[in-house]
């Protein structure tokens, strides 16, 4: 039976600590089953709340001994932490625990990975380690002392003495504890230094396995990419004299922010030409900036309690999405968050799963790390930052800063400075916080008089717990096009507030083209009838790279949607403004590698149920094969020169020209792959000197049924490397066939080099077969067993892992009868296995709501 007693909390109960902690001591006697931690802390009441019972959270703790004052007591133990009667006044708490470290497989609180100790406490995990008040609110320094055979000791903040089987560690500044971390192993570093902008000299490290040394260079250059952007930028700089990166294996996450200790998902720090793509170098990238850029919006700043994550999570997503733009391709970076936003966000938003940016309520909250808070809470700053200006924006988080240094924070007082800074009320602003789902733009247009009119009408679907919705304030960015596709009216910002709104624009000579939404000014989805002429001309015309871009998918999505429903060929419109865009050398290739990229099929899926149609897994398959094959058929003569202008002289630049280059390569090789039996793929996996070029070749081959030879050498090559097996692994599975997809996961699991314990592995297999949506919704009903399976065994293990992947199933009530009662029968198996977490029936539960 699964856990029925997980109770529900509110955001309305938010209650504040009765004390404050002044002090914390940490001692930790490091032992692979048998640690024993020891802490002191002073507590001191909180004048400004009522009395309360001294609570502290605790989770499989062994108890060796409590005291108050030096006096030993004898706590109540609950089952999630510890009561006991004390003083009225301050006084000191002490107490030892035994933990095991090395059976936690968990990989929350104190853990093993590869034999290296290291912590993960975001969002509850520091009470796996010891008692403690552990809720982002109440914030303390703490002293920590680590005693272990390891080379290398490391816990948060400046060093303090160390020598043989110790070293202590100081943070000055106060924090959360699921800010704390600990790592010890025989770690080898990648060091450097950076002088701050007032010439402070910081120590810089990145600490990893022995052998992974000399994959640190790209992860270092983006941490201090990161530190002088934070100084320029938002006049942030770093305020401790180290800052320690450390990569494991074995990780829930992609990294954690720990104030001056970060601890990474090894797959996001470590990088090298042979072993990482192009994608793989802008991720770290991204992730090393993001969690740098958490000193300040998360850390100096941190959150009330977790209902309000998305404050440091939005933001600091924002501030990423601004790095990666100021030094990639602000376009390019802006499409492809919007790629994702429809593929994960958006799918979120239209579920059993939607929930506020700032949800109200959760029963597991490491279950709320979603697109919605991540993502969405970035769109809803950059909507902000859009609607007051961007001085107006940087003088509101200048004071943000100065005002709430140090405080646990809410959403209200972010909101605050805005309205400070501006005058503006932002009441009607703020819905977008507190309400789900994604609104549904229409827009109508009328010309007359030279007078040229937009009409828009807003509409949010119910989400569970919101039937009805208000209207929000929608910023929309719009350009006009004149007949000859000069600009005639450019960028304006318009502001909708109410359900339906007008605006117009005077003195046009003739009938405009409207680009409109111009930049994915606001995360809606744009209804908006017009016919393919029209968006064929915003695709050659129009001066907005995200709207030119989306003219093109517009087209393609179109096209796609009539052969599903109708049967009928990839339209010829598409066809040839595709074309042209693939052949015109003045375009940035990296925007045309976005214009060749199919829409997801998961995406299509959803664009049908939203029209009303029962989406078909298989034929939305065969339609988007048909018009890939259309695609390169129609570009048949030009393929190999395209191909042959992919090449880039010299040694592998991970920048954002050469990644340009090499993503337009991927596609042309796909194309070709299709028209000369993969000769030319063959030949280029053969050459390649980088993992781009090896990968896309390898891709292209299985995208096309063969390459069997091709998987066998690469695996040859490369089964030492853990991240680049990860690929190995998950490109099988993505890429075969609909109806090969779980057999092909399924004979994955009986690898050798397979196991559910390490999350990347786990998440290559069945992240793939998720992703294969033709797949894992085959009629037969296979991909759904064959994930459920696993989710079973992986629930014992890793209710983390376990109940994220699920999110997989969230979508199954768009599809036809059979599979969704396939999907259901599976689900309610998974439910009803002994002893399910808590993290998994909360996820399973509310998707079969
Ligand atoms: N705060 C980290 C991500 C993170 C969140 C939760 C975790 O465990 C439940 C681990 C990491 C970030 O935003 O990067
Ligand atoms: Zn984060």
């Amino acid at each position: 039976m699964s856990q029925t007693s997980a109770e529900t909390i509110y955001l309305k109960d938010y209650t504040p600590f009765g004390w404050t902690v002044e002090e914390v001591h940490l001692t930790f006697a490091l032992h692979p089953t048998k640690t024993r931690v020891k802490s002191r802390i002073r507590f001191v009441p909180n004048p400004d709340v009522p009395p309360q019972e001294f609570f502290l959270h605790g989770e499989n703790l062994t108890l060796i001994s409590a005291a108050i004052d030096g006096a030993t007591i004898p706590p109540k133990i609950t089952p999630k932490g510890l009561t006991a009667d004390v003083p009225v006044g301050p006084f000191v708490w002490e107490s030892e625990v035994e933990i095991s470290p090395e059976t936690n497989t968990a990989l929350e609180g104190l853990y093993m990975s590869n034999g290296m100790y290291c912590t993960q406490c975001e969002a509850e995990g520091f009470r796996k380690i010891t008692y403690y008040p552990d809720r982002p609110d109440v914030m303390s320094t703490f002293t920590v002392r680590v005693e272990g055979s390891e080379p290398v000791l490391l816990s948060n903040g400046n060093k303090g003495d160390a020598g043989t089987g110790f070293a202590e560690w100081h943070d000055p500044w106060p924090k959360p504890a699921y800010l704390f971390a600990l790592v010890a192993g025989d770690l080898v570093n990648h060091p450097d230094n950076f002088k701050t902008q007032s010439g402070r000299d910081v120590e810089l490290n990145i600490w990893v396995r022995k052998g992974d040394e000399d994959k640190c260079a790209f992860g270092m250059q983006a941490l201090k990419a990161s530190m002088t952007w934070d100084e320029e930028v938002y006049g942030r700089e770093y305020d401790l004299d180290i800052f320690n990166i450390v990569a494991v294996d074995d990780f829930n996450m992609g990294a954690m922010e720990n104030k001056g200790l970060n601890i990474f998902n090894s797959s996001c720090v470590l990088a090298s030409p042979e072993t990482s793509t192009d994608d793989n170098f802008e991720r770290i990238e991204a992730i090393i900036a993001h969690e740098y850029f958490h000193n300040w919006t998360g850390n100096r700043i941190t959150c009330r309690d977790w209902f309000q994550l998305c404050l440091k999570e939005g933001l600091t997503v924002y501030r990423d999405s601004q790095f990666t733009s100021d030094l990639r391709s602000a376009p390019v970076k802006r499409i492809s968050d919007v790629i994702d936003l429809r593929g994960r966000q958006f799918r979120e938003d239209g579920g059993p799963l939607a929930h506020p940016v700032r949800p109200e309520s959760f029963v597991e909250i490491n279950n709320f790390y979603t697109a919605t808070v991540y993502e969405k809470g970035a769109e809803v700053i950059g909507m902000l930052k859009r609607l007051v200006g961007d001085e107006d924006y940087y003088k509101a988080l200048d004071l943000y800063f100065t005002r709430h240094d140090g405080d646990a924070a809410t959403i209200e007082d972010w909101l605050n400075v805005f309205e400070e800074v501006t005058g503006r009320n932002l009441k009607r602003f703020k819905r977008w916080y507190s309400s789900a789902g994604t609104p549904r733009l229409t827009v109508t247009d009328k010309f007359k008089d030279g007078r040229y009119t937009l009409t828009f009408k807003q509409e949010t679907p119910p989400t569970p717990g919101q039937p009805q919705k208000k209207p929000r304030v929608i910023p929309i960015a719009v350009g006009l096009l004149g007949p000859n596709g000069d600009e005639v009216q450019p960028t304006t910002l318009l502001e909708m507030t109410k359900r339906q709104q007008s605006f117009s624009f005077e003195g046009l000579a003739s009938k405009p083209v409207a680009s409109i939404l111009r930049d994915f000014s606001a995360p809606v989805v744009l209804e908006h009838e017009r016919s393919n002429a029209e968006r064929a001309f915003l695709l050659a015309h129009d001066t907005d790279p995200f709207n030119k871009w989306e003219a093109g998918q517009a087209l393609r999505r179109a096209s796609l949607i009539a052969s599903v429903t109708t049967g009928a060929a990839p339209d010829t419109a598409f066809l040839d403004a595709v074309v042209r865009v693939a052949r015109d050398d003045s375009l940035d290739p990296a925007f045309r590698a976005l214009v060749l990229q199919p829409i997801g099929q998961d995406d299509l899926a959803a664009t049908l149920h939203a029209q009303g149609h029962t989406p078909d897994p298989q034929a939305i398959y065969d339609a988007s094969e048909t018009m890939a094959q259309s695609l390169a058929q129609e570009l048949a003569d030009s393929l190999p020169r395209l191909y042959a202008d992919t090449t880039v002289d010299g040694p592998f630049v991970p920048d954002a020209t050469g990644a340009g280059k090499r993503a337009l390569n991927g596609r042309i090789l796909y194309m070709l792959t299709r028209m000369d039996g993969g000769a030319q793929a063959r030949a280029q996996f053969k050459t390649a000197d980088n993992m781009t070029l090896k990968l896309a070749a390898l891709n292209a081959l299985l995208g096309q049924d063969t390459g069997t030879d091709e998987a066998e050498n690469f695996f040859q090559l490369w089964k030492g490397d853990r991240l680049v097996m990860d690929k190995w692994f998950a490109a099988q599975v993505a890429l075969a066939k609909p109806e090969k997809a779980a057999d092909v996961a399924e004979a994955l699991t009986a690898h050798p080099l397979f196991t559910p314990k390490n999350p990347n592995r786990f998440r290559a297999v069945f992240g793939a077969l998720t992703m294969n949506h033709a797949g894992f919704h085959h009629s037969s009903g296979r991909g759904y067993a064959l994930l459920a399976d696993w989710l079973i065994k992986l629930d014992a293990l890793n209710p983390q892992t376990t109940a994220r992947m699920c999110t997989a199933f969230q979508t199954f009530a768009r599809y036809d009868d059979t599979r969704r009662s396939l999907a259901k029968a599976q689900l309610t198996r998974i439910l009803s296995t002994n002893d399910l977490s808590r993290d998994t029936t909360e996820m399973v539960t509310r998707i079969l709501e």
